[in-house]
């Protein structure tokens, strides 16, 4: 016998044994397991009363849970126990891909019951029982044993991941979807808790009522990841100064992650007593506890808008996933207390104690659930999965270019505008450096988009470190612009939340450099969201982040130029704009396509050229430019993936981005001097590139010169080489790049980084 049908055996005999055995429970005796009892309602020995109890009672004296709830209850324990044995069964015939089970923590259904249908929720992935709990509760009820079978199974029918993943969700039960990744979805939670009601004090139409609160589920082990120690903080933080933070933090504690034990007492000692934060406890094991003090804190939650911690103790039975031997790392006698806590066994017993249900209908029960879930399970058979790259892609990165085109053309009302400007409209002001063009571009923006939001580290009172955010407070105020707290994690994740919201949320990430440690809240989950439930969720996001080097001044962490984190991010747009027009124009696309396809979009501005004024020579105000009126922004619009050429010369294309552009423009004006002619393309966007821009000036002259400031490894360098030879340039291609190095400080970071003499020395060689 194979070890996972060895170890569904046991369980099967377990609860088989036990079941029957209830018959002799009385409170001072626990049930006796000791013999195999009849697997019939022969078993059943305790009989009912004649006058049948009433369902509507409670369950047991003292608990809010009826009887009748229970059984509705124990009806999702069950299927979702036997869930977990069809999962062993499907993969032990290949036809299943996914074992990491919900057994010991079925009580998590109560939960379900304990909230209300509307509130969403982000399960841990043993929340198999709140999802049926919770499928049960719609009208018309939904097909949840189907939905997961289908999961389990990767077919393209499953309702969510559509055969992408294993996951919990449906955006018509509010459960949103969460990735495998421990505790990432907890910055997402806290966001969408933020949010929640924000979208509707707003005046906006919002996805869930204004008194929503949030669930978010997570495993013991879990609680010690900085993602969930920077959310619980957060939480707690917006709680302590009286911000709406209607978030439940639900702990499902076995004891154990994968195996690693959790020190006894570590949770409660962790989670409980904190500032801003409630601590509830419950048996996880036992439905009425769970239930009654999920109602507790649930009600607390709601009403205070403050958030909760609610620990659960469970026990896990049948390892980690199917594959998982447990017994080589935990003792028997620890597994087999474990057994003994079964909330199945709870649920039985509080049902059979009520008269509701005898020992042999708990079987009967248990063995009509099995045969329901096997026969879906075994139809399923050759259910269709996703084949092609362009199925399973289908959903990553939506784009309707013409959608984008007519939404980066709108404009608020002139009224609206000049409340917004301070009657002194843009466009009549002088010419625009890229820090005052981006200023002007999110003012106009806010105007036009009441849903939209701009925050982060010092936006809001300081008005941004390079003062690109000046004045947005004082015009929209801090309901739609506010300086967060100091963790980018916890801003991305607000932005997480609020786009899922219904928001548009403008985050600001104050370095590259600080990117990077919060970075999996753009790829883990920003990203997946869209691919793992099929465009049924998104999380539109416009991400500003101060990027690049040439600050003169700061050392690595104000220089950064790492760009490939972001690059290789599928769906993901990373706007790279030099100029204050292209970033004006560019920064509309971004928003209409966060607005339009729910785009994650990444505009990374370069600092060194925020004030920049002047191109060729001091006061030449070559690098200011006027700012667009409304009726000019249609003509004047840049689609995501377009660069664009400056020049026209024949014997050198110079292919760069970002503060490229500004060293490349004046190097191609003294290669001019000495007669060689050079066109200088600005990719503007780093992904998607502009390819076709590129092969087209590439072919132009024949000769490409990269100049790119990113590092010479992993750098965007690469992937233009890579363009130029998937697309069969047949000319000479050269690079110059920064160096493979951190930005050092002070006159040596020259050293390292890309500069105009290595442009014009590389331009005349390969022009030679
Ligand atoms: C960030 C991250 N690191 C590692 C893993 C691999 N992993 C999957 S489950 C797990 C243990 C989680 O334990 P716990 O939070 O207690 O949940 P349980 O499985 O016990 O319910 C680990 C380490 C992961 N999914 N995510
Ligand atoms: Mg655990």
């Amino acid at each position: 016998m194979s070890q996972a049908a060895a170890e569904r055996d046991a369980v099967e005999r377990h609860f088989a044994r036990s079941i029957p055995a209830l018959r002799t429970v009385t409170p001072e005796a626990p049930y006796d397991d000791g013999e195999p009892g009849p697997t019939t309602a022969a078993g059943g020995q305790r009989a009912r009363p004649e006058q049948g109890p009433d369902p509507a009672a409670a369950v047991r004296a003292g608990s809010s849970l009826t009887g009748a709830r229970c059984l509705e209850l124990f009806d999702a324990q069950l299927a979702s126990r036997h869930l977990d044995l069809a999962a062993r069964w499907l993969r032990s015939r290949n036809e299943g891909f996914y074992t990491i089970g919900s057994s010991g923590h079925e009580g998590n259904a109560a939960l379900a019951a304990a909230l209300r249908p509307s509130d969403p929720a982000l399960l841990h992935y043993r929340s198999c029982a709140f999802y049926l709990a919770r499928a049960a509760q719609a009208t018309p009820p939904r097909d949840g044993v189907g939905d997961v079978l289908l999961g389990l199974a990767a077919a393209a029918a499953e309702p969510i991941a559509g055969g992408r993943h294993k996951v919990l969700g449906h955006a018509d039960l509010n459960v949103i979807p969460t990735t495998s990744t421990i505790a990432s979805h907890l910055p997402r939670a806290v966001g969408l808790a933020f949010s929640v009601g924000r979208a509707g004090r707003l005046g906006l139409a919002a996805p869930w009522p204004g008194d929503a609160i949030v669930l978010a589920s997570v495993g013991d082990a879990s609680v010690n990841h900085s993602t969930a120690a920077g959310a619980l903080n957060t939480a707690a933080y917006c709680a302590y100064q009286r911000l709406p933070m209607p978030l439940l933090v639900v702990c499902e504690d076995n004891g154990l992650g994968i195996s690693v034990r959790t020190p006894p007492g570590w949770v409660a000692a962790a989670a409980s007593g904190r500032p801003g934060l409630r601590y509830f406890h419950a048996d996880g094991c036992d439905l009425a506890d769970v239930y009654d003090t999920a109602l507790a804190a649930a009600e607390w939650v709601r009403r205070h808008r403050s958030p909760a911690f609610l620990h659960l103790s469970m026990v896990r039975l049948g390892g980690h996933a199917g594959a998982d031997p447990e017994t080589a790392y935990r003792a028997p006698a620890e597994i087999a207390a474990d057994l003994a806590a079964d909330p199945l066994i709870g649920t039985a017993r509080l049902l059979i104690d009520a008269g509701l249900l005898s020992p042999g209908e708990v079987l009967d029960r248990y063995e009509a659930s099995r045969a329901r879930v096997l026969d879906r399970a075994a139809k399923l058979a050759g259910a269709p999965r996703l084949v092609s790259a362009a199925q399973v892609m289908a959903p990553l990165a939506p784009r309707s270019p013409e959608a984008v085109a007519s939404g980066a053309a709108g404009a608020a009302e002139e009224k609206a505008r000049r409340a917004a400007f301070g009657d002194r409209l843009p466009e009549s002001g002088g010419p625009f450096t890229l820090a005052q063009a981006i200023n002007a571009t999110l003012t106009d923006a806010l105007a036009a988009r009441p849903g939209m939001l701009v925050f982060g580290e010092d936006v809001a009172r300081k008005g941004g470190v390079y003062g690109v955010t000046k004045g947005l407070l004082a015009a929209f105020g801090a309901g739609r612009v506010f300086d967060t707290v100091l963790d980018e994690q916890s801003i991305l994740g607000l932005a997480l939340g609020a786009g899922l919201a219904g928001l548009l949320p403008v985050p600001e990430i104050q370095y590259l450099a600080y990117l990077h440690n919060a970075a999996d809240q753009l790829r883990g989950e920003a990203a997946t969201l869209p691919f793992f439930s099929q465009g049924s969720y998104r999380n539109p996001m416009v991400v500003r982040i101060a990027g690049y080097a040439y600050q003169g001044f700061g050392g690595h962490f104000h220089n950064d130029n790492s760009v490939a984190a972001l690059r290789d991010i599928p769906g993901l747009i990373l706007a790279s704009p030099a100029r204050p027009d292209d970033a004006a124009a560019m920064l509309r696309t971004c928003l209409a396509a966060a607005e339009a396809d729910g785009s994650m979009c990444v505009f990374l501005e370069p600092i060194a050229l925020y004030h920049t004024r002047d191109l060729l020579a001091a006061g030449d105000g070559g690098w200011r430019v006027a700012y667009d009126p409304p009726d000019r922004w249609a003509s004047g619009h840049v689609p995501v993936g377009r660069g664009r050429t400056h020049g026209d010369g024949t014997d050198l294309t110079i292919v760069t981005f970002g503060n490229g552009l500004w060293l490349s423009l004046r190097a191609a004006d003294r290669l001019a001097a000495d007669g060689i002619g050079c066109r200088v393309l600005d990719l503007r966007w780093l992904a998607p590139l502009p390819a076709g821009d590129i092969l087209r000036e590439a072919a132009a002259t024949g000769r490409v010169l990269i100049a790119d400031e990113t590092r010479r490894t992993g750098g965007v360098s690469e992937a233009v080489l890579a363009v130029l030879a998937d697309g069969g340039f047949e000319g000479r291609a050269a690079r110059v790049t920064s160096e493979d190095s951190f930005v050092p400080l002070g006159d040596a970071a020259a050293a390292v980084l890309l500069s105009q003499p290595a442009i014009e020395a590389a331009a005349r060689s390969l022009a030679r």
